[in-house]
């Protein structure tokens, strides 16, 4: 049995807590496969881009044939590429590794060659206003077994920095219609945080793996000033140093500083990456399963990756569902070449709307061993909570100027 057509492709809403897109595929032999679509603030978009455009294609195709209809989706758009096309494609994807898995018996790990590793190296939050209470959350982390842990720190002046919560947990996206702003000043937050974390090391001790998010605000020179003045601190990882878009600045950034650099959640497909790879201006690579096109071309980036000694360290903050949570923890397990998982953590009940098998203890994951992704989604549960607008805030520089979120 190969799994067969497929003959249906649904697409649910559904928000326990937080919105999350979810594509259904059934084959003929009422096997289930299923796949993360969210992508955050944006959720309609890919949730229109499935139902109209790719669901009536999937209906009659092969359900085992899972490159042939990545080609197919992604050739075929002609349009390809971009964070809507690549995030459904990504679903789909998800979704026919989950039935292959189940016709085959097998969880998805094994599909892809089996483990080369016991468990999988998590790292999680820790955000404060004060260096103390960031302090606090360190620790609360290293208790949970944490051993690695991404520390934001408020900057003084400012009453909203990207990766710090007012409330327990830091959730960004914010329910309407309108973006929230925020101000952002750079300068403070380039007087501060070098200081912060400094104070962070100090009083962790040198053992555990301290990484930072810049979240694509500096300039080049600005990402190196940084990245020279954290090197006492020995950061895991300097995450999004400089926006996206212009991968050629990273040069600039290498000539200065050893600390290591790691960028990609925004990225869509492997050819965003290709620079920076084959140059060696990263060191890890930081594609979210579903975002960059699903398991098989998460596959493609670790390969290539692998050929110049760059890890692949997905993205798994609490908008990567735990469809696609499953998905990367599958794949990590499978890959050599892969760093550490990032491991938010999920708001409200989105544990029991998508019962997972994976798991997290001990600051590590596993993917479980039941057959395909192992997640079954509660659609009864799920819709009781129905999809809300929400949106990521814009920033403004103090001069009333937009710039980067
Ligand atoms: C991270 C990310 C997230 C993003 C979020 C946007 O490293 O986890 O930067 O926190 O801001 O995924 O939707
Ligand atoms: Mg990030």
């Amino acid at each position: 049995m190969t799994g067969g057509r497929i003959v249906a492709a649904e697409v649910l809403l559904t928000s326990p807590g937080r919105n999350y897109v979810t594509l259904k595929i059934t084959t003929v032999d009422g096997v289930v496969g299923w796949g993360d679509a969210t992508l955050n603030g944006r959720e309609l978009a890919v949730a229109a881009y499935l139902r109209e455009h790719l669901c009536p294609q999937l209906v009659g195709r092969d359900a085992a044939r899972i490159e042939d209809t990545w080609q197919y989706l992604y050739r075929g758009a002609y349009w390809r590429r971009g964070p809507v096309t690549m995030t459904a494609i990504g679903a789909v994807d998800l979704a026919l590794w989950d039935i292959k898995g189940k016709v085959a018996g097998l969880p998805v790990y094994q599909l892809l060659g089996g483990a080369v590793r016991d468990r999988v190296r998590a790292y999680t939050h820790a955000t404060g206003w004060e260096v103390a209470q960031l302090c606090d959350a360190v620790d609360a982390a290293t208790e949970r077994g944490f051993s690695a842990v991404r520390v934001q720190s408020g900057v003084p002046g400012l009453d909203t920095v990207y990766g710090v919560g007012r409330g327990p947990a830091y959730e960004p996206a914010g329910r309407g219609t309108v973006p929230a702003e925020e101000v952002w000043d750079t300068a403070a937050y380039l007087r501060h945080v070098p200081g912060a974390l400094a104070e962070v090391r100090a009083h962790t001790g040198p053992g555990l793996a301290l990484l930072h998010d810049a979240h694509h605000r500096l300039t080049p020179i600005e990402a190196a000033r940084l990245g020279k003045a954290l090197e006492p601190v020995d950061l895991f990882w300097l995450e999004d140093v400089t926006p996206a878009e212009n991968p050629d600045v990273l040069r600039r950034v290498r000539a200065h500083t050893t600390t290591p650099l790691a960028i990609g959640e925004v990225f869509s497909t492997l050819w965003e990456f290709q620079q920076l790879i084959t140059e060696q201006l990263i060191d890890h690579a930081r594609a979210a399963v579903t975002h960059g096109g699903g398991i098989s071309a998460l596959r493609r980036l670790a390969a290539l990756a692998d050929v110049w000694q760059v890890k692949v360290s997905p993205h798994g903050p609490s908008d990567v569902s735990p469809i696609a949570m499953a998905a990367s923890v599958h794949v990590a397990l499978a890959t050599p070449n892969h760093g550490i998982q990032e491991y938010m953590g999920y708001p409200g009940q989105v544990h029991e709307v998508f019962r997972h098998a994976w798991t997290c203890t001990d600051g590590h994951l596993h993917p479980g061993d039941t057959p395909g992704l192992g997640v079954e989604v509660d659609e009864a549960l799920a819709a009781r909570f129905p999809y809300e607008p929400a949106l990521l805030p814009v920033a403004r520089r103090r001069d009333g100027s937009m710039t980067d979120w």
